[in-house]
């Protein structure tokens, strides 16, 4: 690794709440966009070394971690946690982002495991900055208000116990196609958090219970099963197939 490189930037979240999009208004060239098969863009990690404030950091991006099936998810997470070890690999410290998507002011369950995981995974224990994206121009006016910040970093620390702090949570409105997000705000907060030493990374595991949990993302297996089990030709076959397995 140059010796110019002062550290790895890894900004995590799960699919579609916008790593390769600000990665990319941050000055790297990853691929982002529209998912025409419902999984996600990004499937491997990705390198790339970027002057942020005029200092080269190594930008790394990975696949978002919780997708509609668990095979999927499981290789996702075999991804995150290579991508969380390249600070220790590459003997650089390391900055962690996670990424979350606002929906008007509630928090996926799987925005909370994917912060959950990755927390868990780092020893020592890292400063988190949280990113809130895609948040609608009606919705920025509650995130400026400190309640809310606290309230959610309150909830955070509750489901995960992940500890951000208060001044370590950077809000980005929604931008309608070809507008710029203004990303001044991230990049001077991305100065400030401490660059950490990566002792250890565990492995990130999600467990079949864990995954079930995700209620919203379930949604979409639980009515493909539906599908099949109501048809006359595929529903009998499945019945046998899953009495079988049993
Ligand atoms: N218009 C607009 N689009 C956004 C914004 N943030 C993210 N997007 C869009 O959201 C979509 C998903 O963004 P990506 O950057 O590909 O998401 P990702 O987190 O890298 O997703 P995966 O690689 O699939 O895990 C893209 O179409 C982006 O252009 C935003 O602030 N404004
Ligand atoms: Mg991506």
């Amino acid at each position: 690794m140059r010796d110019d490189v002062s550290c790895v930037l890894f900004i995590t979240g799960n699919p579609g709440t916008g790593k390769s999009y600000i990665a990319n208004h941050l000055g790297a060239n990853f691929e982002s966009g529209f998912a025409m098969h419902g999984g996600g863009v990004t499937t491997q990690v990705q390198q790339q070394i970027v002057d942020i404030n005029g200092q080269n950091i190594l930008m790394v991006d990975a696949p978002g971690l919780i997708e509609p099936d668990l095979v999927a998810t499981r290789r996702n997470a075999e991804e995150i946690t290579e991508a969380l070890k390249l600070g220790k690999k590459n003997r650089k410290p390391l900055k962690i982002g996670i990424i979350v998507m606002d929906h008007n002011g509630r928090i996926q369950r799987s925005d909370m495991l994917l912060i959950q995981k990755v927390n868990q995974a780092l020893t020592p224990r890292f400063e988190i900055l949280l990113i809130v994206n895609q948040v609608k121009r009606r919705n920025m006016q509650h995130y400026a208000t400190r309640e809310c910040i606290e309230t959610l970093v309150n909830r955070i620390h509750e489901y995960t116990q992940a500890i951000v702090r208060t001044d370590r949570v950077i809000v980005i409105e929604d931008q309608d196609e070809g507008d710029l997000p203004d990303l001044e705000p991230l990049k001077n907060m991305l100065d400030k958090i401490v660059k950490q030493e990566v002792r250890d990374v565990q492995d990130i595991k999600i467990t079949e219970e864990e995954f079930q949990t995700i209620g919203e993302q379930i949604l979409i297996y639980t009515v493909a099963t539906l599908a099949v089990l109501t048809s006359p030709v595929w529903g009998p076959p499945y019945l046998i197939y899953k009495a079988i397995k049993k």
